[in-house]
């Protein structure tokens, strides 16, 4: 079963002579055309999605307010089309279409996530709505009776309104709060769920909604508020991952992980020394100091990140520094507080340095990062800016991550996908994952690494924060204008699920016609 499945590497199949002859994607290696290697037997197929972006009702059967309602119904023009989370794609009230759309896939394993407000409608636990627990009950028996495995996100970006009234991740004592709403989830949904995630990347929650202002709770407490929010936001996770392990794992034989947000950053020339030690201060700075207080031997932030805000810190004139410090006892919990590792990658930038550029804020954890970054002018645009298509960073990201921490803990691809603009006949999305796939499959059998499972990002167009319902990310189109938010399928669902049910990448199943017109053509 998924997550409790043992490493199976290698299982290379020999040169199938026919295929030598097709076209393989645009970046295969000459050497790798013909390989057709498979996903493992233990290789799992999976969609996600989260609770805001796609269950609205966000005011029914007894549901609290979260940071992102209130913060939209404040500010109507936070989403670029002046949108909110109230209805989404209706999940709430349509999740057993969601569900056929995975059965649909033929797909065994579903991500999505809990929202914190509809079981606790004030943040904490003197106060349980009964009718959310019940909705979720029923949703993920539902799954169960459909054969999908629901793996379930504690918290992804929507913290109780209640609670941000306290100052939300900078405050230590949602430490405390965020245990207790993991010990009555794990408590009411333990029977059913056995794969958690804690928290849905860290690094991207505390940089769009505390360093800067682009995601709720929009603080723009730059250089400060970022550090506590990694820093609270860590141990709360290690709080949830402790209960578990002490209170609930021998009776529900569950496992509990995290998700990061791991792009990939190479450097700019990668002939030059300053450009590799830039895309490393990079990489240490934004993956390194969520990754290594968790997966790393010795545990803590990693040194370099230590050392260049504590020194950035002094010369700023302050008297600490402000990335708080851990106890021992903090960092011996945090160490080792994680079965498997999640992965969300969706693509690469090119990095140098710089001491200053214009935007960055002061102090800000891009300052003290002091890293420029851009994007290779060559590579394939999408729907949004920060994301062009480089496949080969998906690997290097997973050799790396490997290389840092080991290939004891499995490491699941939890998101990965393109945004387009939403045509039903997604060309684009088929060879993004096409060739994305065939990365992890270079990383499992050139590199040897522990990856057991893939999951697309995502199911269905969804609310996407502040793109609102503008950005596309669905394998199924959902029509936001219609009462019903009418699911349908897109090409790539056909692709995907052929991908699942071979456990190959054919790269001539459903090629583009000629007169197809890539996305930035
Ligand atoms: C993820 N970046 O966020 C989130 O987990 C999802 O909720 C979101 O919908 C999805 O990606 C697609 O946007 C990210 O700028 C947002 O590199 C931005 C970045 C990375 C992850």
């Amino acid at each position: 079963m998924f997550f409790s499945s043992r490493v199976a590497i290698g299982q290379v199949v020999l040169a199938n002579l026919s295929l030598l002859n097709l076209v393989g994607g645009r970046y295969l290696r000459e050497s790798d055309v013909g390989k057709n290697y498979s996903f493992p037997d233990n290789f799992v197929f999976g969609v996600s999605t989260a609770a805001f972006q796609i269950e609205g009702a966000w005011n029914e059967g007894g549901k609290g307010e979260s940071i992102w309602d209130t913060l939209l119904h404040e500010n109507v023009n936070f989403t670029n089309d002046r949108s909110n989370g109230d209805v989404a794609a209706d999940s709430y009230h349509k999740y057993m279409e969601d569900i056929d759309m995975i059965k649909n896939l033929g797909l065994g394993y579903y991500r999505t996530s809990i929202s914190w407000s509809r079981i606790l409608p004030n943040g904490t636990d003197a106060n349980i709505n009964k009718e959310g627990v019940l909705y979720y009950r029923r949703f993920f028996k539902e799954l169960l009776k459909a054969d999908i495995i629901p793996i379930i996100t504690l918290y992804h970006w929507d913290i109780p309104t209640a609670l941000m009234k306290l100052g939300g991740w900078c405050n230590a004592k949602l430490v405390d709060y965020f245990e207790d709403y993991a010990r009555v989830v794990f408590h009411l949904f333990g029977d059913l769920i056995k794969n958690w995630i804690t928290m849905n990347e860290i690094h991207q929650h505390c940089i769009g909604g505390y360093d800067s202002n682009f995601y709720a709770p929009a603080l723009s407490s730059s250089g400060f508020g970022v550090y506590l929010c990694f820093h609270y936001m860590l141990l709360a996770h290690a709080r949830a991952y402790r209960l578990y392990e002490k209170h609930f794992r021998q009776y529900q034989r569950g496992k509990v992980g995290i998700v990061l947000d791991n792009n990939w950053f190479a450097p700019k020339d990668p002939k030059s020394r300053e450009d590799q030690e830039a895309a490393e201060r990079y990489r240490q700075m934004h993956v390194g100091v969520i990754a290594h207080p968790i997966f790393s031997d010795t545990g803590d932030y990693p040194a370099i990140v230590r050392s260049i805000i504590d020194d950035m810190s002094r010369k700023q004139g302050f008297s600490r520094s402000r990335l708080p410090y851990f106890t021992k006892e903090e960092v011996e919990a945090l160490r080792g507080s994680a079965d498997f590792v999640g992965l969300n990658h969706y693509t690469t930038f090119l990095a140098s340095a710089s001491s200053m550029e214009e935007g960055w804020q002061l102090p800000s954890l891009d300052h003290d990062t002091g890293v420029k970054l851009e994007k290779d002018p060559s590579w394939p645009k999408s729907g949004v800016p920060w994301l062009t298509v480089h496949p080969p960073g998906l690997r290097e990201i997973i050799k790396y991550f490997t290389k840092n921490y080991g290939r004891k803990k499995p490491i699941f691809i939890t998101e990965n996908g393109l945004a387009d603009n939403g045509e039903l006949e997604d060309y684009d999305r088929i060879s993004y994952f096409n060739e994305y796939l065939y990365q992890v499959l270079l990383a499992i059998h050139e590199d040897g690494c522990n990856v057991q499972g893939y999951f697309a990002w995502s199911l269905m167009d969804d609310f996407e924060w502040n793109d609102g319902y503008l950005v596309k990310f669905g394998l199924y189109h959902v029509d936001f204008n219609s009462p019903n938010r009418t699911r349908t399928p897109k090409l790539s669902t056909k692709s995907y699920a052929n991908i699942a049910r071979t456990r190959r990448i054919d790269f001539n199943y459903l090629k583009p016609p000629k007169n197809h017109h890539h996305y930035e053509d």
